[in-house]
C-alpha cells in the first residue's frame, strides 16, 4: 500500500523573509512545495529557493555521518570517534599553543537555525578561547556598532514599517532579489507595489539599476562607497532649511547640536561631485523625508559593507530622526517579538572595542573579530597565532575578501573541524567533518527574524521528516562536542535541553505571556496549536521605554563617529581614470555560496558574468561576451563580460559565491558551473575602518582584454 500523503506546514529558512511553506509528503518522498496562503506574514509567497528545500534534503552529494580525512579522501566514520579525535587534537593545539590558538568561524546559516544559536554557546564554554569570528562582519555589524551605541543594545534595530509608509527611500538594498535583510519582508513585490497604490513612492539609490531599481517610481545611480557624502548633505539640508522636527524624541535626544555642526561641510554641492547626484535632487530627497508623512530611509548591503558603512547605517538612523521617522507609523519602528524582545536589562547588550586583533589592531565586538583579519591572524607567526579552527555553517574561502588567502591560511593549520554537510571550498580544508541533519528533518522556530520582521508574528514548526537514523541535529552535535571537549578538560559542562524547551522559557518570559498580563498568554504549545503562525500584531511605537542606554537616552554621537566624519572629509575623490569600482550582485535563484548544487536553480542563463557599462567596455577595447581579465591589489582572474547599462559608467558588477572548480570541492552540480569567486578580488584591507567591517562594495578594480589562444599580446 502507498504511503500516505501528509501535509506540513514549516517556514523556509533560506533567507530572512521566512516564508510560511505548505509541504506535501509521501513516505519519504516531497510531492510539492508551495507558499502557505494561510501564513499571516508570507500570506502564500514564496521564492524559487523556497522549493529548492526539497533538494538539499533529497541531495546525494550532502554528508550523512562523520566524515575524516586520510590523504585526499574521506573516510566515514562515528559519531564516537569524530567527538574524540576533535575532542583530543583541539585541547592539544590549546595546551601547546594557548586558548586562545583556536579560533571560531560562524556562518550565515548559524542565524537560520535556532538550535544553532540556542547551543553554540556549550562548545563555546568547553572551547574557552576569545578567538571569534563570523560573517556578521561581512555584512550587518555597522547596525549592530549603530543600534549598540545610539539605542544601547545591539539588537535593538528598528526597520521599515513598510505596510504604512508613504515614502521609502531604499539605499542600496535589493529587496526583489534579496527579499529583504535587516527587514523580514516576505512577499516584498507585492507590499512595494501597495506603496505605490495607496499614492506613495518608492525611491532607490544604487550605482546598479537592480531589479528593485526597475519597479521603483525613481532611481537614481550613486557612486560606489561615496553615499556617506549623500547622506550627510541630506542632515546638514535639514538644518540648513529649518526642516529638522524629531517629534516625540525630542526630550531624549544627547547631541543633537554637534550633529548640526558637524554636518556643516557636507553641502549637497559636495555630495554631488562626489556620488553624482545633483545638489538640488540631494535637497528634495531631505524635504521629501521632511514633509511626506510617514517617510523612511532605509539602507542594506551596499551601504552597510563599504568603507563607510557605520558612517552610513549612524546616518540613516539619524535621518530619520531629524525627520520625525523614526518610532512612528510608516517610519522606522521596532519590532515586538515573542521571543528575544530587547528592553532595558536585556542580555546580550555587546561591547566594542574590549580588545583588538593582534596584527591589525582591529576592534572586537560583542566579542568578535572582524573576519578581514582571520586569515592574517593565521598566516603570521608568534604568539598568539591561531593553529585551528572550528567552523560552523560557513564558507569563507568563497565568502570572506581575499579568498585566495584565506585558502592558504587554512591548508597551514594545525587541526579543523567544520560542522556542514557540505565538502566545499572551505570545509575541504577540514580534518574532520560533522554534518548536522538538513532543515526538512528538523523543527524550527525563527529566534533572529521574527525579531527584524514588519510584522509581529509567531510560528513554531514540526519536523518534516524523521532524520535518518543516527543522525544529529546542530545543536545535538554542540552538546556531544562540547561535553567531549570539557570531560578532556576536566571541566564539569552540563548539556543544554532541546531548543523547543529554551524558547519556551523566554516566550514564557516575553511580552505576550500570562506572566506580562497579556491576553494572548502565549506558551510554545500555544503558538504549535497554529502551525500557519500567529499573528500577534503590526508594529505599534514603543519608545522611549525600549532604549537601553544608561541614561534612557539616545546617544546620537559617539566618539569613533567625530574620527570617522573627520575621515570623510579628508578622503581625497579618485582620480585614477582606469580604476572601476567593482560592486556585488544578489540572483532571486542564488543563495550566497551554498546553493549552487541544485540544479533547479541554476538551470537556465549563466548569471555569474562581470556586468560592465558599453562605454567603459569601449573605452577598453572590449567586446560584449568578450573573456577579461580583472585585477584588484590582492588577486587576479578571468571571467565573461556582459555589456549593461544596467550599471553605472565606471562601475561593474560580479555576484560572489562562485567559482566552484577549486580543488577538492565535492559537489557534483556546482562544479560544473563557470564563474570565478568575487572574493578573489576584494580586498581584506579595505574596511569600513569604525568597525573593522568588510568593504566588498567598490573595491578599485583593473579590466583588461584576455587575448585569444595563439594571439600576440
Ligand atoms: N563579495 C561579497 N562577499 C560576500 C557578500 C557580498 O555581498 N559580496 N555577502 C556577505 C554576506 S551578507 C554573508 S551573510 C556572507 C555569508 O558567508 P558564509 O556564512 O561564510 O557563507 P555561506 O555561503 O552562507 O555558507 C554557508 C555554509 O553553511 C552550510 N550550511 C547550510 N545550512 C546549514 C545548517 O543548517 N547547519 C550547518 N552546520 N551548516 C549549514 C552550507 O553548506 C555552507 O557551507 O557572505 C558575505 N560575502
Ligand atoms: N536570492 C538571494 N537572497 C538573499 C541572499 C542571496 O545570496 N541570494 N543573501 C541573503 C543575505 S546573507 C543578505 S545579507 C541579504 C542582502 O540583502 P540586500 O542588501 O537587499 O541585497 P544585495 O543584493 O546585496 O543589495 C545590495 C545593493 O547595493 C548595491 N550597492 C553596491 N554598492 C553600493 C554602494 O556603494 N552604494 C549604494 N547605494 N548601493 C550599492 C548593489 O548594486 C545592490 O543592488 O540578502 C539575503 N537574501
Ligand atoms: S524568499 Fe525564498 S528563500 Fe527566502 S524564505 Fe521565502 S521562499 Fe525561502
Ligand atoms: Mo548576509
Amino acid at each position: 500500500m502507498p504511503a500516505e500523503i501528509k501535509t506540513h506546514y514549516r517556514a523556509c529558512n533560506l533567507c530572512e523573509a521566512i516564508c510560511g511553506l505548505e509541504i506535501k509528503t509521501q513516505g519519504d518522498q516531497v510531492l510539492s512545495i508551495k507558499g502557505d496562503k494561510n501564513d499571516p506574514l508570507s500570506r502564500g509567497y514564496l521564492c524559487p529557493k523556497g522549493t529548492a528545500m526539497e533538494d538539499i534534503y533529497t541531495d546525494p552529494d550532502r554528508l550523512r555521518q562523520p566524515v575524516k580525512r586520510v590523504g585526499d579522501t574521506w573516510l566515514p566514520i562515528s559519531w564516537d570517534e569524530a567527538f574524540a579525535t576533535v575532542a583530543e587534537k583541539i585541547v592539544a593545539v590549546q595546551q601547546q599553543h594557548g586558548a586562545d590558538s583556536v579560533a571560531f568561524y560562524a556562518g550565515n546559516p548559524n542565524v537560520h537555525n535556532y538550535g544553532s544559536m540556542t547551543h553554540a554557546s556549550v562548545l563555546r564554554k568547553a572551547v574557552q578561547s576569545k578567538t571569534h569570528f563570523s560573517a556578521t562582519s561581512l555584512d550587518q555589524l555597522p547596525h549592530h556598532l549603530t543600534s549598540f551605541t545610539m539605542y544601547g543594545h545591539q539588537s535593538l534595530i528598528p526597520v521599515p514599517d513598510i505596510d504604512h509608509t508613504n515614502y521609502m527611500l531604499i539605499i542600496g538594498g535589493n529587496p526583489l532579489a534579496s527579499n529583504g535583510s535587516i527587514m523580514t519582508v516576505p512577499d516584498v513585490p507585492k507590499r512595494l507595489k501597495a506603496i505605490q497604490q495607496r499614492g506613495g513612492r518608492f525611491i532607490v539609490i544604487d550605482p546598479r539599476r537592480s531589479e528593485t531599481a526597475e519597479i521603483a517610481d525613481q532611481h537614481l545611480f550613486i557612486r560606489p562607497g561615496n553615499d556617506a557624502y549623500l547622506l550627510m548633505a541630506m542632515i546638514h539640508t535639514l538644518f540648513a532649511e529649518n526642516l529638522v522636527n524629531t517629534g516625540h524624541l525630542s526630550h531624549l535626544l544627547v547631541g543633537l547640536d554637534d550633529v548640526r555642526s558637524l554636518s556643516q561641510p557636507f553641502t549637497p554641492e559636495l555630495a554631488e561631485q562626489r556620488t553624482g547626484i545633483a545638489a538640488d535632487q540631494v535637497r528634495q530627497l531631505a524635504r521629501d523625508m521632511a514633509t511626506i508623512d510617514g517617510a523612511v530611509c532605509y539602507g542594506r548591503m551596499g551601504v552597510s559593507v563599504q568603507v563607510f558603512g557605520t558612517l552610513c547605517q549612524w546616518a540613516i538612523q539619524i535621518i530619520n530622526i531629524l525627520t520625525h521617522s523614526l518610532d512612528v507609523r510608516g517610519g522606522l519602528m521596532l519590532t515586538s517579538p515573542a521571543f528575544g524582545y530587547v528592553k532595558p536589562g536585556e542580555s546580550g547588550a555587546g561591547h566594542f572595542a574590549a580588545f583588538h586583533s593582534r596584527i591589525s589592531g582591529l576592534p572586537e565586538f560583542a566579542g568578535e573579530l572582524p573576519s578581514t583579519v582571520m586569515a592574517e591572524e593565521m598566516l603570521t607567526e608568534g604568539e598568539g597565532q591561531i593553529r585551528a579552527l572550528i567552523t560552523t555553517a560557513g564558507n569563507p574561502v568563497l565568502s570572506a575578501p581575499n579568498g585566495q588567502q584565506m585558502d592558504e591560511a587554512l591548508s597551514g593549520l594545525d587541526f579543523m573541524v567544520c560542522l556542514d554537510f557540505y565538502i566545499n571550498e572551505t570545509t575541504q580544508h577540514a580534518d574532520i567533518i560533522l554534518p548536522p541533519t538538513s532543515a526538512l528533518e528538523h523543527d524550527h522556530y525563527d529566534l533572529a527574524f521574527h525579531r527584524l520582521a514588519v510584522h509581529n508574528t509567531a510560528r513554531f514548526n514540526e519536523p518534516v521528516f524523521q532524520p535518518a537514523p543516527g543522525a544529529l541535529h546542530d545543536w545535538e552535535i554542540f552538546n556531544g562536542l562540547g561535553l567531549a571537549i570539557a570531560a578532556r578538560k576536566g571541566i564539569e559542562l552540563k548539556p543544554l535541553p532541546s531548543p523547543d524547551k529554551l524558547i519556551d522559557m523566554g516566550i514564557q518570559r516575553g511580552p505576550y505571556s500570562a506572566a506580562a498580563g497579556h491576553p494572548l498568554a502565549l506558551t510554545l504549545d500555544k503558538i504549535k496549536q497554529h502551525p500557519h503562525g500567529i499573528d500577534i500584531g503590526r508594529l505599534e511605537p514603543s519608545l522611549p521605554e525600549r532604549i537601553c542606554t544608561h541614561d534612557g537616552q539616545i546617544q546620537l554621537l559617539a566618539d569613533y563617529l567625530r574620527q570617522d566624519i573627520a575621515r570623510l572629509e579628508n578622503t581625497p575623490a579618485a582620480t585614477d581614470k582606469d580604476e572601476l569600482l567593482l560592486i556585488g550582485r544578489r540572483h532571486i535563484r542564488s543563495n550566497n555560496s551554498w546553493m549552487h548544487n541544485a540544479h533547479r536553480l541554476v538551470k537556465g542563463k549563466p548569471r555569474w558574468q562581470l556586468l560592465m557599462h558599453p562605454d567603459d567596455l569601449a573605452a577598453r577595447n572590449l567586446t560584449h561576451e568578450s573573456q577579461v581579465r580583472i585585477e584588484s591589489r590582492v588577486g587576479s582572474v578571468q571571467t565573461q563580460v556582459l555589456a549593461s547599462d544596467e550599471v553605472m559608467r565606471g562601475v561593474v558588477s560580479l555576484p560572489h559565491g562562485w567559482g566552484h572548480k577549486r580543488k577538492g570541492v565535492s559537489l557534483s552540480i556546482a562544479t560544473e558551473q563557470d564563474g570565478v569567486s568575487c572574493n578573489d578580488l576584494t580586498d581584506n584591507k579595505l574596511i569600513d575602518q569604525a568597525s573593522g567591517n568588510a568593504a566588498l562594495n567598490g573595491v578599485p578594480v583593473k579590466i583588461y582584454p584576455v587575448q585569444a589562444r595563439g594571439a600576440q599580446a
